[in-house]
């Protein structure tokens, strides 16, 4: 067979897996990338904020309290770190790769418009969002307050505290609602039954790629 004869390389699905601290992202994710790799996917897990680069450095100190930033100006740090990462999500999707993405624009939108800064609503946090590129399916990973109470206390960094994680709780509802895509996760049951769960929810996902087209980009919040 001739190069010019070869079928196309299928594009991959970016598949983001969102919720609050202590929802089971991180396990979900890895065992999302494992079932989908045994599937014969090609697959790579990611995460935001990427601490690696210099603006994720930046994040991470601010994150652990050892440095303290305005508010707007984390928020775009936290929004940059997504736009120096959107040209090689592009490429890999691009190049048939699924990427399985630990938070992204939502929680980005969210966690900033929780702090309740009169100068920082949500449409403004999601205005620097706006042409990155658009997951195929938001996985939400769902769980009450009783629950997320059931799996132990908070962690040492900052926002992981009583008062942001019920603010980010009724904000991922309300942004979630001006949203396509999302998809929620009963994330109170157990670790194999949720596995289930977003394991069907991305097979349709990726069986709709090819009438989907290419990868879309953000754009404005609905109203
Ligand atoms: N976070 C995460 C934001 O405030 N804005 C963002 O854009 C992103 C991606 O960082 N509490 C917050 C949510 C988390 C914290 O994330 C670190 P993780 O997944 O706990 O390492
Ligand atoms: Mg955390």
């Amino acid at each position: 067979m001739t190069a010019s004869q070869q079928t196309p390389t299928r594009r991959g699905a970016l598949v983001v897996v969102e919720g609050l601290d202590r929802a089971g992202k991180s396990s979900q994710c890895e065992l999302l990338r494992d079932y989908l790799s045994e599937q014969g996917h090609n697959v790579k897990y990611i995460r935001f904020p990427d601490r690696t680069t210099p603006i994720g450095k930046l994040i991470d100190s601010y994150l652990r309290g050892s440095a303290n930033q305005d508010d707007h100006s984390i928020h775009l740090l936290f929004s940059a770190n997504r736009w120096e990462l959107a040209k090689s999500i592009e490429q890999d999707i691009a190049a048939g790769i699924t990427l399985i993405v630990d938070r992204y624009s939502y929680s980005g939108a969210v966690y900033s418009a929780a702090k309740a800064n009169p100068t920082l609503s949500l449409d403004w946090a999601w205005q620097p969002e706006i042409g990155l590129p658009q997951p195929d399916i938001c996985l939400f990973l769902s769980i009450s307050a009783e629950e997320a109470a059931k799996r132990g206390g908070f962690g040492a960094e900052r926002y992981e505290n009583e008062t942001m994680q019920t603010r980010v709780r009724g904000l991922f509802r309300t942004l979630f609602e001006r949203q396509k895509n999302v998809c929620v996760v009963d994330a109170g049951k157990t670790l194999e039954e949720v596995s289930r769960d977003i394991q069907a929810a991305v097979a349709v996902c990726v069986a709709q790629l090819d009438t989907v087209g290419p990868l879309r980009t953000l754009g404005p919040l609905a109203n």
